[in-house]
């Protein structure tokens, strides 16, 4: 914070950007030696949860309730993910993913200073469909494919793309100068969290810089767009709804 006490933060019922000097972190209810930093919350208007979990040595996060499914991806440190679905304790470094199933007896360790992005929403059942699995990975070994044919503008999507999930979190990278190739209005809302780079991002009617470490809410048909800028690439981490009847995607 300057003197001034200006901040980049902004909070509006269509969107919000939190950025790093704003943060304060609060307990993890049911995890020990964690705490958080929550970004966004049905308070504020979302379907959906998104925090940074930091995790001290030898903490350990609580497990899912049946009806909330999470997805983690590590940003720092190292993690261990235990489940009776997995032959052994799996170790998870930074751009390793995890997706928990509703129910699952999955928890995560860490024996380490460590810190995760954490995504949550209420698992809505499709009728006559098999439950979603247990999901680990590393985005480094994820192929991504050009966005709407720019090969400036790479996507990569880490969960399957598969009606079982109801949410998709995916890495966009993007060279210095490439854009989103529209000014996207949709129904599907987003949590987003700039891991490298900077650049302007359109939100609504109002545009944004943006550094490493900003988290944007976009609510439902929010109007979006982004530039990246500077001399490296930017890569973003975001949340979206899918695959879901719209009058069923309420909390
Ligand atoms: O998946 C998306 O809707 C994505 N193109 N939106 C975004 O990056 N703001
Ligand atoms: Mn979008």
């Amino acid at each position: 914070m300057d003197i001034y006490g200006t901040t980049r933060s902004k909070t509006k019922s269509h969107y919000a950007l939190i950025t790093p000097d704003t943060h304060v972190r609060s307990p993890l209810v049911g995890w020990t030696n964690a705490e958080a930093v929550v970004h966004i919350t049905p308070t504020i208007g979302a379907r959906f949860v998104q925090y940074t979990a930091y995790m001290a040595a030898n903490s350990t996060s609580n497990r899912v309730s049946n009806l909330t499914e999470r997805f983690v991806y590590v940003i720092a440190g190292e993690v261990q993910l235990h489940s009776q679905k997995l032959t052994s304790p799996t170790v998870l470094k930074p751009g390793f993913f995890a997706y928990i199933p509703a129910g699952s007896d999955a928890i995560i360790k860490s024996t380490d200073s460590s810190s995760l992005a954490v995504f949550e929403k209420k698992f809505l059942p499709l009728p006559d469909s098999p439950l979603p699995e247990l999901v680990v990975g590393d985005a480094t070994k994820v192929n991504s494919e050009a966005f709407m044919g720019d090969q400036d503008a790479q996507l990569k999507t880490l969960l399957p793309k598969d009606p079982t999930f109801d949410m998709a979190v995916n890495l966009f990278t993007f060279q210095p100068g490439a854009t989103l190739p529209l000014v996207e209005v949709h129904v599907m809302e987003h949590g987003l969290l700039l891991l490298e780079g900077a650049g302007v991002y359109r939100l609504g009617d109002d545009y944004h810089p943006i550094k490493a470490g900003d988290v944007i809410w976009m609510a439902s048909f929010c109007p979006q767009w982004w530039v990246a800028m500077g001399k490296t690439p930017s890569t973003y981490l975001y949340y979206k709804d899918v695959y879901r009847e719209c009058l069923e995607a309420t909390l």
